[in-house]
């Protein structure tokens, strides 16, 4: 157990700290020293990204101030780079915590979802996207970024 919550204790065999240990691949948009964001493999709308503090913490439940300090401006960065490449209306962030929240893999994480007027998501955890599909969403995503205001 953690001892700031009774919430159960990290355990790096979860699925991110693979990808942040590049043990299994992910389609990349952009990192820096603290955080990551790539392409959902389960996209609930075309461009769904997911963006991935490398400090562990199970889930906001226990993660330190210092990681969300970071995180959030890091959030919000990918979130007007997928607004720009999606020309999306709006943007949707979900965040789970623990199996009764929604959450499946045990490593914070935000969804950075781009929303269109009238669209329905797709369900979450649904059917898995083509890797040429995920790989041509990150690169719209990336080339955004370039002209995105970094704060
Ligand atoms: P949740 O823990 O409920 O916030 O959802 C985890 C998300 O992670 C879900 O939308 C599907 C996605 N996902 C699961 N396995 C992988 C994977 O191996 N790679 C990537 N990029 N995403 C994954």
């Amino acid at each position: 157990m953690n001892d700031m919550t009774d919430i159960p204790a990290y355990d790096d065999g979860n699925i991110f700290a693979k990808i942040l240990r590049g043990e299994i691949p992910s389609h990349k948009v952009y990192e820096n020293d603290d955080c990551i964001a790539f392409m959902d493999v389960m996209p609930q709308a075309p461009g769904h990204t997911l963006v991935v503090p490398k400090a562990p913490s199970r889930n906001l439940l226990d993660a330190d101030n210092d990681t969300l300090r970071k995180l959030l401006p890091f959030v919000r960065r990918i979130a007007r780079a997928v607004e720009t490449a999606f020309d999306a209306d709006g943007i949707t962030i979900n965040q789970f915590n623990e199996a009764a929240g929604g959450q499946t893999v045990f490593h914070l994480h935000f969804h950075v979802i781009p929303r269109h007027d009238g669209v329905a998501l797709k369900r979450h955890e649904g059917g898995m996207e083509s890797t040429d599909v995920l790989e041509a969403n990150a690169d719209k995503i990336r080339t955004a970024l370039k002209t995105t205001p970094k704060d």
